[in-house]
């Protein structure tokens, strides 16, 4: 940068998907491109800090690799062989194969397909506007959050919890199946300041000594998808020492008694010998949540990605319920504000123009989708062509071995906006360059705590890259789809979405830079109730009426009304004699920074972890390369020894590409599309595999 570079230091948020959604102060040199980026000091979440990845975006944003236009596929499918072409030429072929695929299978034969690549409400969800209005298939939302959703509102009756600023405040904070140190760094921010400021202690619940549990005074690792044994353990203890809150529950909670009589049977030794935990630690646990009334459970999304994942959530979530917890400041429960913000998205994505007759396909089923699994397609038409933003199934999705069967089909047609030349992007018919955050205007709100803001365009975009609403506009066009939503700008968009929502204009949210929608004291710790119809705290979950998502997926009737272990999980037999799970690393976010040096040189190749007693039965040495595999395909990577993982359980911090993968088969082949009860999910870190040495390369 020369000595006269003129820096402007601009605001910003982070659209990444991360629940932290950092409020950001970006160096912008000349107006035209960017430095440092730093956390806001001024917001209180924030509080001055952003993860290293994001500190250095400039390598992202100013990448020699980024998409600069259009083009069209000239080798064969995935041959990487692409072709300069005018957006008018893509545009025009994209609507071309659109039209024919209706014409010859009907609209639902198009897919749509996205996700939260951004999490700008904008350029994230106006592709559900041009499913609508055009009766495409719909898109029902499943690799992410259903099961932490549904798992957390059975019980409170909404998304919603304790303010995350208060763990700042708690005297010990529970850090439950999520890896903030990787994940949301800021959690750690609050917790810290309480360990400093009051002498809080910090516990940590995972499967494996991670950054997190590094950091952590109470370290609880146990076996994968035994958390709701190790929480019924726990409250067998809270009852049986008198620790239970009775006067709370009795105002408070649904069915006390009946939750005490069935956990009698749930001792400590029941837990200890399915979780693993000692008893020992499950008493000493029990006695420290039982006696400190500021115990604040930040719950996270890792331990809901089993096929119980529902049923773990609710019954960690039972807890604070028992001991009274949420009374106090500074104690309770929160794993994500989704409902305090009460976006009215009607014109992004077009609600009028909504069909219901029209079939929804499962984001996380498209391996079983793009190879005609009838069930998976719902009896209709095939898939014949798509339109992807904002995500890279062909490394993120379970069931790989199938996804890459179905893009490689010839008869798919697929337009893939990007931003790097993704995986997905290599198996694409046509490629269109995208934006990045800094480089157009959306809105955004942090799941992980209580701020909305306007994040707006600062530098313009390199080579002809456009923003996801542009293409929608331009493709909404060519396809005589008619919606108010397509004659907008960004900012007009903002701009209704908030008046609908209640929030005043644009304007008004960029004067105030964000927002704290934080409910008031006595809702956030839901003193005047819960927000269930009968205002309890419900032990007894109705899994038939969750109060959030699709009901009635996957074997939902078998699932536990009271917390409890259900054994429905992938348990490791005689040929498959390991548990894996892929707990997200550090540097790279899903597969976003794959493409940027800094996060690449930290994450190195991808590898597993094993026990060395486990890696010394299959004469395995570290830096060894081994195969994981199982009854949906193999991958292999490298051994990394480790005695922080359990006997039998192995951890691939992920998510590397493919061809990072030694015979470039990713992780996800090994993962799974079976539907999660009771509104559909991915058990990403729910999985039975065996392990050998690789054969050397033929
Ligand atoms: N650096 C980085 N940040 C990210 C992401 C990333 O990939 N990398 N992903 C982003 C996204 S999309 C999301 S949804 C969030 C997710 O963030 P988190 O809520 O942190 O969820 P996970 O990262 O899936 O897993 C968190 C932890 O759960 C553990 N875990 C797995 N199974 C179990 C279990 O059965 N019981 C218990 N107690 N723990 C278990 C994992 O080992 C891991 O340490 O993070 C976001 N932030
Ligand atoms: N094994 C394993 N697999 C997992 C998980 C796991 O824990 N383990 N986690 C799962 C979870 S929680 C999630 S949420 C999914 C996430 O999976 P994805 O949603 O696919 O997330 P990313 O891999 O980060 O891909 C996002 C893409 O969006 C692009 N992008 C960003 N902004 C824009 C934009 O404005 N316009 C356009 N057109 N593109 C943009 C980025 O360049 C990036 O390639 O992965 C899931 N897969
Ligand atoms: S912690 Fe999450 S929200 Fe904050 S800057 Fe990093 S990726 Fe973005
Ligand atoms: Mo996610």
């Amino acid at each position: 940068m020369n000595q006269h570079a003129k820096i402007d230091i601009r605001h910003s948020t982070c659209p990444h998907d991360c629940p932290s959604a950092c409020a950001l102060d970006i160096e912008v040199i000349d107006g035209r491109s960017i430095g440092r980026v730093r956390g806001s000091k001024q917001q209180t979440y924030t509080a001055g800090v952003v993860c290293a990845k994001v500190a250095r975006y400039a390598e992202r944003i100013h990448h020699p690799d980024r998409l600069l236009y259009p083009m069209r596929r000239t080798g064969p499918k995935g041959s990487g062989q692409f072709a300069r072409i005018s957006w008018d030429e893509a545009l025009d072929e994209i609507a071309a194969r659109f039209d024919a695929a209706e014409r010859e299978f009907g609209a639902q034969s198009v897919w749509p397909y996205y996700y939260a690549g951004t999490m700008g409400l904008v350029m994230r969800d106006g592709i559900n506007r041009l499913s609508h209005v055009k009766k495409y298939s719909r898109f029902y939302s499943t690799i992410c959050a259903n099961i932490a959703r549904v798992g957390f509102s059975i019980g409170t009756g909404k998304i919603a919890g304790v303010d995350p600023r208060e763990m700042g405040v708690s005297d010990l904070v529970v850090i439950w199946g999520t890896n903030p140190v990787n994940t949301q760094v800021n959690v750690m921010t609050h917790a810290m300041r309480a360990r400093k400021e009051r002498g809080a202690k910090i516990a940590a619940v995972d499967i494996y000594n991670n950054d997190t549990v590094k950091q952590a005074d109470i370290k609880i690792i146990l076996r994968p998808g035994t958390d709701a044994a190790f929480a019924c353990g726990v409250m067998h203890v809270l009852f049986r020492e008198g620790l239970a809150d009775r006067a709370y529950m009795d105002k408070y909670t649904d069915c006390p008694d009946e939750l005490e009589a069935h956990l009698k049977t749930r001792t400590p030794e029941w837990a200890s010998a399915i979780s693993g935990v000692p008893v020992e630690e499950i008493e000493a646990f029990a006695r420290l949540v039982g006696q400190t009334k500021r115990s604040f459970f930040r719950l996270g999304y890792g331990f809901t990605r089993s096929r119980n994942g529902a049923a773990q959530m609710h019954a960690a979530l039972c807890i604070p319920a028992v001991t009274g917890a949420w009374q106090y400041e500074g104690g309770g429960a929160f794993f994500n504000n989704a409902a305090i913000w009460r976006f009215n998205e009607a014109v992004i994505e077009g609600h009028d123009a909504i069909d219901h007759a029209t079939r929804w396909l499962d984001q996380s089923k498209i391996g079983r989708i793009l190879t005609g699994d009838a069930e998976s397609l719902k009896g209709g038409p095939p898939v014949k062509a798509m339109l992807i933003q904002n995500t890279n199934p062909m490394t993120v999705a379970p069931e790989q071995t199938l996804v890459r069967e179905g893009f490689a089909r010839e008869d798919l047609f697929v337009a893939v906006h990007e931003q790097f030349m993704t995986e997905t992007a290599g198996m694409a018919d046509i490629v269109l360059p995208a934006t990045m955050f800094m480089e157009h205007d959306d809105l955004y709100y942090g799941g992980g705590h209580q701020h909305i803001s306007v994040g707006a365009k600062l530098i313009d975009p390199p080579g002809e890259c456009r923003s996801n609403h542009q293409v929608i506009q331009a493709l909404g066009r060519r396809l005589g789809a008619v919606h108010p939503g397509f004659e907008m700008s960004p900012r007009e968009l903002i701009d209704v979405t908030l008046q609908k929502s209640g929030h005043g204009g644009i304007e008004d949210l960029e004067a105030d830079i964000w927002r704290d929608l934080q409910p008031d004291f006595r809702t956030s710790h839901y003193l005047d109730g819960f927000a269930h119809a009968d205002k309890k705290f419900h032990f007894k979950a109705d899994w038939a009426n969750p109060p959030w998502g699709n009901p009635g997926l996957g074997p939902w009737d078998q699932m536990p009304g009271l917390p409890d272990h259900w054994t429905i999980i992938e348990e490791a037999d005689a040929q498959h004699p390991f548990r894996l799970a892929t707990s997200p690393s550090r540097s790279y976010l899903n597969t976003s920074f794959n493409e940027t040096p800094g996060s690449q040189a930290r994450e190195g190749v991808p590898t597993v972890m094993i026990h060395p007693e486990d890696a010394a039965a299959l004469t395995i040495a570290d830096g060894d390369a081994v195969t994981l595999g199982n009854m949906r395909g193999e991958t292999t990577l490298t051994a990394k020894l480790f005695d922080g993982v359990r006997r039998g359980v192995l951890i691939a911090e992920s998510i590397h590409p493919n061809k990072a993968h030694i015979g470039g088969r990713g992780i996800n082949t090994l993962t799974g599309a079976d539907v999660v009860a009771p509104v559909g999910g991915a058990a990403f870190h729910d999985n039975k595999v065996w392990v050998r040495k690789a054969l050397p390369a033929a």
